[in-house]
């Protein structure tokens, strides 16, 4: 499947950010691997002129996710820090739409429709079809896929630009088949 992109089509790149690469305080296994096709994803969106979102972690220093709260994870895309910043390569356009989510101490949020306008600037951009990666497949790029299906979007799944944490060995392989489970679509090779 290559699909050809059409008006309606927008690409959704979830969270792409230094603390999330090998090396960053929450290291997502190879997730460095996903700069490349994206940044083939984002020129092809580009040619046609159709949008591109980028959504990012922006949490609070103290944030409830963090271990030091009692939350599941180490710190990571503190609000101002050089590892909340956008991974280093990643060719974002300056006309990309850049969305923060998780900015409050007290609510975490996987989905990138959580707490953010991101539903709104979909429908103002008339977007009905999302191309979706970036990091991590087994947390924000489920809740995110999973919400778009629910908010009635046609999903297809990067294969290729998307890696998972995998806390437990298969979380990845299960969060792609509970999106293709919810009508998601699968697109192997950005190539
Ligand atoms: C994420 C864990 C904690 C993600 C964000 O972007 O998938 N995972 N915060
Ligand atoms: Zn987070």
């Amino acid at each position: 499947m290559n699909p050809r992109l059409q008006a309606g089509d927008a690409l959704l790149i979830i969270d792409l950010q230094r603390d999330f690469l090998p090396g960053g305080s929450l290291a997502v296994p190879d997730g460095d691997a996903v700069v490349a096709p994206l940044n083939v994803w984002i020129s092809r969106f580009g040619a046609e002129g159709l949008p591109i979102f980028a959504t990012f972690d922006w949490h609070p220093a103290d944030h409830c996710s963090f271990r030091e709260q009692g939350g599941p994870w180490p710190a990571h895309c503190i609000a101002g820090t050089p590892g909340a910043g956008f991974a280093d390569g990643l060719a974002l356009p300056p006309g990309a739409i850049r969305l923060p989510k998780a900015t409050a101490r007290d609510v975490d949020a996987y989905s990138g429709f959580s707490g953010t306008e991101l539903h709104l600037h979909l429908q103002w951009a008339m977007v009905r079809r999302l191309f979706v990666g970036g990091l991590a497949t087994d947390y924000c790029v489920l809740r995110s896929a999973l919400d778009a299906r629910r908010l009635g979007y046609e999903v297809v799944l990067l294969r290729d630009a998307m890696r998972a944490v995998d806390l437990q060995p298969g979380d990845g392989e299960r969060a792609i088949a509970s999106m293709v489970e919810a009508g998601a679509v699968m697109l192997e090779d950005s190539a």
